[in-house]
């Protein structure tokens, strides 16, 4: 056999390999086996020492036809298997748009920080800071600044979760406010603050005792602050929280803290102030309490009590989303049953 009708059987026989071969290695091989340094052509191609001087040129550019004829069948065919594979691909990724949605299991904030988040809404946007602060506090702090030296009388209305004689666990959030008010700067100004989070009391839990709930205490100190403002202010807090229908009411009260102090009633949402089961046929509900910041209260964080003076109040969201929602056991907010939460969804 001469070396053309090798070449050509080498041809067929590498045609019909590369229409068989299903993927790209394959096709890899066949390559490497004709073209390669020890491949059929490479080996034809050898022989061609053999001719003579008229033959081997024509021999010559005979394989070198052959060899671009089969290099153009592997791209043909590599492009073919390429278009094989899209289209597969394609169609195992099809999206039947026709089949239900998978319902997506969405969670949302709990209640008690839906409440809080309002809260925090309505401050920030009159310029108040929101003020974080430790919960494992001092004796100092939670009642020595506020008015409660250690003999007070008040210091027995709350029990407290003692660590040591002088380490607490916080029972309002009011020890946030003297830390910031010993530290603030009133010649950049006022100081407007917030400070929610949760408070501990030495209590056994019931339906309407938590041994943790959760407190929101704003502060306000300036020159010239009066009871008109701290009413204003507290007036939007109700109108917010229960509906822009809602009037508040002053009644006096006795906080260590704050003189005059007042506790704060806000008309029945449910009634409108009728008479009705949730304001138990007064027309009012006890929401929180408030009063002008006691000069003790100022003096003992360095303030100037001649000059500066304020308003402060105290509010539980526990207490708030418990009325609003007619929730009538205070443990639900903290056993986390997801079908209790799941009622205080956001959507729609
Ligand atoms: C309530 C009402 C209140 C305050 C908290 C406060 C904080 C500072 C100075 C003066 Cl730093 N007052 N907080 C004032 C009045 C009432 O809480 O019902 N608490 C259980």
């Amino acid at each position: 056999m001469d070396l053309r009708e090798k070449l050509e059987e080498i041809k067929q026989k590498s045609l019909k390999n590369i229409q068989k071969a299903q993927d790209p290695n394959t096709i890899n091989d066949i390559r490497v086996e004709l073209l390669g340094k020890k491949g059929a052509i490479t080996e034809v191609l050898r022989g061609m020492r053999d001719l003579t001087p008229e033959e081997r040129p024509k021999v010559g550019s005979f394989a070198n036809s052959i060899r671009d004829e089969l290099n153009q069948a592997i791209s043909k065919r590599n492009e073919m298997l390429e278009i094989d594979r899209t289209a597969k691909k394609l169609e195992k990724e099809t999206i039947d748009v026709t089949l239900p949605g998978v319902p997506v299991n969405a969670g949302q904030p709990h209640i008690l920080m839906q409440v809080i988040d309002k809260i925090e809404k309505l401050f920030l946007g009159m310029g108040y800071e929101i003020v974080d602060g430790p919960e494992v506090e001092e004796d100092h702090y939670n009642f020595e600044m506020l008015n409660l030296p250690k003999d007070h009388p008040a210091r027995d209305m709350q029990d407290t979760f003692y660590i040591t004689q002088q380490i607490l666990m916080r029972t309002q959030t009011s020890p946030v406010q003297a830390r910031t008010m010993e530290v603030h700067d009133f010649s950049k100004g006022p100081l407007k603050m917030i400070s929610p989070g949760k408070v501990y009391r030495r209590d056994t839990d019931d339906a309407t005792h938590s041994h943790q709930f959760h407190q929101v205490e704003g502060l306000v100190i300036d020159k010239h602050i009066t009871m008109a403002d701290l009413k204003g202010t507290l007036e939007l807090v109700a109108k917010t929280l229960f509906g822009k229908e809602r009037e508040i009411r002053m009644r006096p009260s006795y906080f260590p803290f704050t003189e005059p102090s007042a506790e704060v009633d806000v008309s029945c949402f449910k009634c409108g102030g009728e008479g009705c089961a949730v304001c138990k046929q007064s027309g009012w509900i006890e929401v929180l309490g408030a009063g002008m910041v006691h000069p003790n209260v100022l003096k003992m964080a360095g303030i100037d009590a001649d000059i500066y003076g304020g308003f402060a109040f105290g509010l539980g969201p526990d207490r708030f989303a418990m009325l609003k929602y007619g929730v009538d056991d205070i443990r639900e907010f903290y056993l986390n049953d997801i079908r209790f939460l799941r009622q205080f969804s956001q959507k729609g």
